[in-house]
């Protein structure tokens, strides 16, 4: 396996690094929901996570409608939350502060 789920522990100190993601109940993911003044930005902010993601060979499953973007971050070769995760959350947090992100 690539990467190996974060434990108890280390998912909180991960977690406390990152703002507004939360862990829903129902899967090991994390979850934020971005929104941004319209869809050419939203769909600007989701390009420059897109390079990012091939890149790390880690993709994100998310939801578009106009300047609304919801996204869910899990590593599915590990059944859950790992590095990589946050690894990409973070990028995503500083990618939408450029593009001026509301959330
Ligand atoms: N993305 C995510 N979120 N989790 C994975 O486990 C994953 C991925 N695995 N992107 C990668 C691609 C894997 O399927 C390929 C074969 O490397």
């Amino acid at each position: 396996m690539r990467v190996q789920k974060l434990d108890a522990a280390a998912r909180l100190a991960a977690l406390a690094t990152l703002t507004g993601w939360q862990v829903p109940p129902e899967r090991d993911a994390i979850r934020k929901v971005y929104r941004f003044a319209d869809f050419n930005t939203a769909f600007g902010w989701m390009s420059r996570v897109a390079l990012m993601a091939e890149k790390l060979d880690h993709h994100p499953e998310w939801f578009n409608v106009y300047g609304r973007v919801e996204v869910v971050l899990s590593t599915h070769d590990a059944g859950g939350l790992t590095a990589l995760d946050i690894q990409l959350a973070a990028f995503m947090d500083a990618a939408a502060a450029l593009c001026g992100s509301a959330a």
